[in-house]
């Protein structure tokens, strides 16, 4: 058994690459239930532990990971960044940040983990390598002033950086719609003809799906027949109907009519 495949769950999985002590459980136990080991002592992590965070009515899944050192990585663990949606970079802003991101980034680029847009790398069947990647700035509570914008300038690779704190509650806000954002997809609602829409569980779909990849998601062979839809929701008039080659919103309610 690879302990190192979690199955993903949620709308995107997300995986926590850091050096040791740089703050990823404290993340994973204040944003989910999970049971995380928080700990002075480096590699208090010794396996992987999902959990369940939410942006809004989104279930987003975090991978808390044993820490990344350039002398020591569990065997295993490199597929648990292969396998993810999303890669969040920890770094402790209060202790040499710029050595803790040079660290994760050359570990990142030497096993072709960072999409590069200008040669992006693949695998044998031609799947995308890369991934994206954000920076958690954490410990901002302990941060000397101009910390973060140090950091960002001594990285060229461009990407979002987010500051938190753990301790403080500095960017608890922030962090679950960021990783929603850097996910790319968008939620929306289904609704029967006659009925009200089911606004308990949203269905999660790629940023740029349509009406018929709305409809494969809920069930692959209806969606051959498919005839119209109608959307409640962003640049339609209330229940429009609309191709089936629409562009679906962020919270569109979506009524499908099949023949
Ligand atoms: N002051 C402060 N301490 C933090 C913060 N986040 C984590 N810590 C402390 O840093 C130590 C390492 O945290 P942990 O989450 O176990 O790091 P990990 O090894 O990357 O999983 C623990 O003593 C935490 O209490 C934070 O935002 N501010
Ligand atoms: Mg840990």
């Amino acid at each position: 058994m690879d302990v190192f495949h979690i199955p993903r769950g949620g709308a995107g999985q997300i995986a926590l690459l850091g050096l040791p002590n740089s703050g990823k459980s404290s993340i994973v136990g204040l944003f989910t239930n999970a049971k995380v080991t928080i700990a002075e002592f480096p590699f208090s992590t010794g396996a992987p532990v999902p959990g369940m965070m939410y942006h809004e009515d989104v279930p987003i899944q975090l991978v808390d990971l044993p820490p990344y050192t350039p002398e020591f990585l569990m065997p295993g663990q490199i597929g648990a960044y292969r396998h993810c949606d999303l890669i969040a970079i920890v770094v402790d802003i209060s202790n040499e940040p710029e050595m803790q991101l040079t660290t994760c980034m050359e570990f990142l680029e030497s096993r072709k983990l960072l999409l590069d847009a200008a040669t992006p790398a693949v695998d044998d069947q031609g799947n995308a390598l890369g991934k994206k990647v954000f920076c958690i700035a954490t410990k901002s509570d302990l941060a000397p002033a101009g910390a973060l914008d140090r950091l960002k300038v001594s990285c060229a690779y461009p990407m979002e950086y987010l500051p938190f704190s753990a301790a403080s509650g500095d960017g608890l806000e922030e962090l679950p719609q960021a990783c929603f954002r850097l996910l790319g997809i968008v939620r929306v609602y289904a609704k029967r003809p006659h009925e009200e829409p089911d606004m308990k569980e949203p269905f999660t779909l790629p940023v740029g799906s349509t009406v018929t990849d709305m409809a494969r998601v809920i069930h692959r062979q209806l969606a051959e027949n498919l005839k119209s839809a109608r959307i409640w929701g962003t640049g339609v008039h209330d229940g429009q109907n609309v191709q089936l080659t629409h562009v679906l919103h962020d919270k569109d309610i979506i009524e499908l009519h099949f023949a």
